[in-house]
């Protein structure tokens, strides 16, 4: 017994958790409560790699320390189910992807499990289950049986909208919508509008609507996608074209919550990284509307500036290709190159039209605009540099002060004139201060209050008026694809209708091919007998990744209950996640749909928070540690150790590989599988095995081994890097892993995965273990006091563990504990009065081994809820001091002494304690000097 059997221990004490339901939760109202989350995972059919868990461990650290400091605790664990790449799967091999994504799960359980993880597994979720997105659809229909009202700043039913217009038509209300579209009407006319107007007049304010929306469409996957899946004008996966292009699609109204999801982010306790790029994505900015009527014409162009003071600067304006207008502003002559342009410009991706600032590209409309103030003709450009949809789609360009309207100018050779004092006509001057100059009313003016005056004499003068814009758009709701949850609409003559909440869920239809249909409808399109009351069309498009995401964290507070998504009881009690953890990749798309769907859910009453995630903690990713080994180029197998790549071959090894000079710097290196490397040391047999065309390959080693190179690279696949914790489960232990993972470093960091550590981790484990057992190996724990010393150990321990739980510092307790277990080692120390406590404060990082120890210790019950020891001052401080006692200069032997202890009597204890007995021959010594908390000299 008195060996660490890690792998015999961890799976006892996993099979016990999950009988005796350790980990089950439920409402509790005399406990405190504490939620602490994970963001759930995709599962992907590689499986857990060792990054994936880190976070996961941090959390579980977390949920176990708060356990034992008295919380009920929630920590569920659950599969965002739905995406791309199992019906991808699905594409190609005919398999559902049901049962590829169940697989999966299963395998991630079992991946999940074996690392000793602390969910309560009964409130488990998964997306694509009908029982959850049920509610899914739910909420949906809540979204699209909702408007928002900007005057009492909350969503309501859409009812309220339709008495308000009954009465008074839109006179009087202030509503969020789609402002391009919206018409104005009095009460007579709505009662006179037909079923399918009014419906197409309601979709403007719904917060789930259909419009016509430009969308980034992917033709290979066959859907639409959002903006942060395209990257550098291609698919994210797959790296398929997009094309931008216009389509009816079911969207949703974030915007409507842009002021509110800006202010609240102040109060979370979340990065200030994190915090910034949500305020970037919302881009709140503001500026004026301006109206610059066409020449010869009663048009009016509306354009969107944020410096309304430098108009008198404003020497073209330029439109954005896709404006509807574009073709009736474009005059004959110029029609030809305005339409080649635009059907080129089009299909770039905003991202490049906005950061390419080396192609200046632009075509004269030949038409002219009216400077408002002065009358001046300016003329008007299509430029893709201005976008559609941000805005009003057109700018009124001051090359004088605005760097891209500077490149645009001097490329095109347009006129720049300077409305501030010291600009220059030949470097773009971004002049956010000065005074006015050629300005007229402006003139002598600071920027600052020009831009007030500006503002004001426009609204005076009924030609423009102050505006605040949002970068973000509404969020696009529709995919085209099958894996995801059917939108709960159906048509009847061409008029959306919402399902009845009694029908839900509605079940995602089987189908004979994952594909589009012939005609080009989603794959929904092929159901069979797929209508509503065997007659109605279905909405055919699904939902995106991010619906099932956005409310999962609510779903687990009352996981199993039919009657609602979460209960009034069950909500008060949890109210929202006190700790969430997850990667910075979901900073802006995940925490700002799950923070819009929460607000929407609060305005209804049905959420009690302003806020689902109150504290915030990104993981770093771990980097894989690539290996690589040289190989000599050409068609001989010969691979060169690491420091032999620059020298000479001796003539053993000529002679052996066939060459007849070393070949220097003709190597290309290659990746080579982890797995058969060990400390950079390569193993030669499994390697020549690893791959037919290496058996017979021939080595130039160094000192007897090959070493391999290293390199910090993205853990994947194709680069051979990827460590499975499978395997170092069953080589160290899931302790071991968890701590070492912590080891590696702060969670926030991104740190390279290092398996060469590990084995320093377990050897740490396995001398906690020791602690417990005597020589002959029996397990053997004294109940004498414990000295001061060991006191010290043990409470300076609890101390730090504790601080650093509350900073979430997790690599620093790691080494705390480590200094702890070698002192204690040194202090032979096997006393129950500190052993104990060290186990229970161990217990959250290393849950089975403490778990073991604990049984051993005469405990019946669970480590798990074991309050966490308090430490105390008085122990802290060092109460003795070992001195050494040196005769005529020579150390022979220590002795401890308080530290307050006088001089005195130190003296005469080190006489009479024999130590220097034999020194003295039987005289007395000469001479005693103490030097307090230092040394002991003897003189004799
Ligand atoms: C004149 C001007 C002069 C501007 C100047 C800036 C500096 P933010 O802060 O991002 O809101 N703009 C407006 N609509 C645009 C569109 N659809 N595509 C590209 N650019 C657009 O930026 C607003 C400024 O960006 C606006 O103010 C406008 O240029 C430009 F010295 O107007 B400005």
């Amino acid at each position: 017994m008195s060996d660490y059997n890690f792998s015999q221990i961890e799976k006892k004490w996993q099979q016990t958790w999950a009988q005796q339901q350790t980990f089950k939760t439920t409402t509790d109202n005399s406990k405190p409560k504490y939620y602490v989350l994970d963001m759930f995972p995709y599962p992907s059919g590689a499986g857990l790699h060792v990054g994936h868990p880190l976070g996961y461990i941090a959390s579980d650290i977390m949920a176990r320390y708060k356990r034992q400091r008295g919380f009920n605790v929630l920590h569920p664990m659950g599969f965002d189910a739905f995406g791309l790449p199992a019906e991808q799967y699905a594409i190609q091999t005919g398999q559902h992807p049901a049962i590829t994504t169940k697989e999966n799960i299963a395998r991630y359980k079992e991946q999940l499990s074996s690392l000793g993880f602390s969910y309560d597994w009964s409130r488990e979720v998964r997306t694509s289950d009908p029982d959850y997105y049920k509610w899914t659809q739910w909420i949906f229909l809540k979204l699209y049986d909702a408007w928002y009202n900007q005057e009492t700043d909350k969503a309501e039913p859409i009812a309220t909208l339709i008495a308000k217009f009954e009465q008074n038509g839109t006179a009087g209300v202030k509503a969020a919508c789609d402002e391009e579209e919206r018409t104005l009407f009095t009460a007579a006319e709505w009662q006179g509008f037909n079923e399918k107007q009014q419906s197409d007049i309601l979709l403007q304010y719904r917060l789930a609507f259909l419009s016509e929306a430009t969308v980034n469409w992917c033709p290979a996957l066959g859907t639409v996608l959002a903006n942060d899946e395209v990257k550098d004008g291609v698919s994210e996966r797959g790296g398929y074209p997009v094309e931008r292009k216009k389509m009816q699609q079911w969207s949703l109204r974030i915007t409507a919550y842009a002021e509110r999801l800006l202010n609240d982010i102040e109060a979370l306790d979340w990065t200030e990284a994190i915090k910034e790029m949500q305020r970037n994505w919302i881009g709140k900015s503001l500026g004026a509307e301006l109206n610059f009527t066409v020449k010869d014409s009663e048009r009016q162009l509306k354009v969107f500036t944020t410096r309304a003071d430098t108009i008198y600067g404003v020497t073209y304006l330029a439109i954005a290709p896709e404006h509807e207008w574009v073709p009736e502003l474009t005059s004959p002559e110029q029609r030809q190159a305005v339409e080649e342009y635009v059907s080129t410009a089009k299909n770039r991706s905003e991202r490049d039209r906005m950061s390419d600032v080396k192609t200046i590209s632009g075509v004269f409309t030949g038409s002219y605009v009216l400077n408002p103030l002065n009358g001046e003709e300016i003329p008007l450009w299509v430029a893709d540099y201005v976008l559609a949809g941000y805005g009003t789609g057109v700018v009124m360009a001051v090359p004088a002060s605005d760097i891209r309207d500077f490149n645009f100018a001097k490329h095109f050779n347009l006129p720049i004139v300077p409305v501030i004092e010291g600009s220059n006509t030949d470097e773009v001057y971004e002049a956010k201060e000065g005074k006015m100059i050629n300005s007229d009313f402006l003139n002598g003016m600071e920027v600052k209050d020009a831009l007030v005056a500006a503002t004001a004499k426009f609204e005076e003068m009924g030609i423009g008026q102050g505006k605040v814009n949002y970068r973000m758009r509404d969020a696009i709701f529709g995919r085209q694809r099958y894996w995801g949850e059917p939108i709960p609409i159906y048509y009847k003559d061409g008029i959306p209708q919402p399902l009845p909440e009694s029908e839900l869920p509605l079940v995602l239809p089987e189908i004979d091919a994952y594909l589009p249909t012939e005609t080009g409808e989603p794959p929904l399109g092929r159901a069979k007998d797929w209508k509503y009351k065997g007659e109605y069309s279905y909405e055919l498009s699904t939902m995106p990744g991010w619906a099932g995401s956005s409310w999962y964290y609510l779903r687990y507070m009352s996981p199993d209950n039919q009657e609602a998504f979460v209960t009034p009881e069950d909500e008060q009690y949890w109210q929202n996640v006190d700790l969430y953890i997850g990667g910075s990749e979901h900073a802006t798309g995940h925490l700002l749909y799950s923070r819009f769907w929460y607000k929407f859910l609060h305005d209804l009453a049905l959420v009690s928070q302003v806020e689902p995630f109150q504290k915030l903690i990104n993981q770093g990713m771990i980097q894989g540690r690539s290996n690589f080994v040289y190989r000599v180029k050409g068609d001989k197998n010969v691979f060169v150790s690491l420091n032999r790549l620059g020298h000479n071959w001796t003539q053993e090894e000529l002679e052996r590989t066939g060459f007849n000079e070393t070949p220097i710097g003709q190597y290309t290196p290659l990746h080579v599988e982890v797995n058969l490397v060990d400390n950079d040391i390569l193993d030669i047999e499994a390697f020549k095995k690893w791959r037919s065309e290496n058996a017979d390959a021939e080595f130039i080693l160094e000192d007897g081994k090959y070493i391999c190179g290293v390199e910090i690279e993205k853990m994947s696949k194709s680069k051979y890097n990827v460590v499975n914790p499978d395997v170092l489960v069953e080589r160290v232990g899931a302790d071991t892993l968890r701590m070492y993972e912590m080891f590696l470093g702060p969670l926030e960091q991104f740190k390279p995965w290092n398996t060469n550590g590990i084995d320093g981790v377990h050897k740490f484990l396995k001398r906690y273990w020791k602690l417990f057992f005597d020589n002959n190996g029996n397990f053997s724990v004294s109940d004498d006091q414990p000295t001061p010393a060991e006191l010290k150990t043990l409470h300076k321990t609890i101390k730090k563990v504790e601080e650093d739980m509350e900073r979430l510092s997790f690599n620093t307790s790691v080494s705390t504990f480590m200094i702890c277990v070698n002192e204690l080692t040194t202090l032979k120390s096997n006393k129950r009065a500190i052993l104990e406590p060290l186990t229970v404060i161990l217990a959250p990082y290393a849950p089975h081994i403490t778990e073991e120890i604990w049984s051993l210790l005469g405990h019946t019950e669970t480590i798990a809820y074991e309050p966490f020891p308090t430490w105390e001052e008085k122990y802290l401080t060092e109460s003795t001091f070992e001195y050494p006692i040196s005769v005529n200069g020579k150390m022979r032997g220590k002795l401890a002494f308080p530290t307050d202890k006088p001089k005195e009597e130190i003296e005469k204890e080190v006489i009479s304690s024999g130590v220097i007995d034999k020194y003295l021959e039987g005289k007395a010594p000469k001479k005693v000097i103490v030097v307090p908390n230092k040394i002991v000299n003897v003189v004799v």
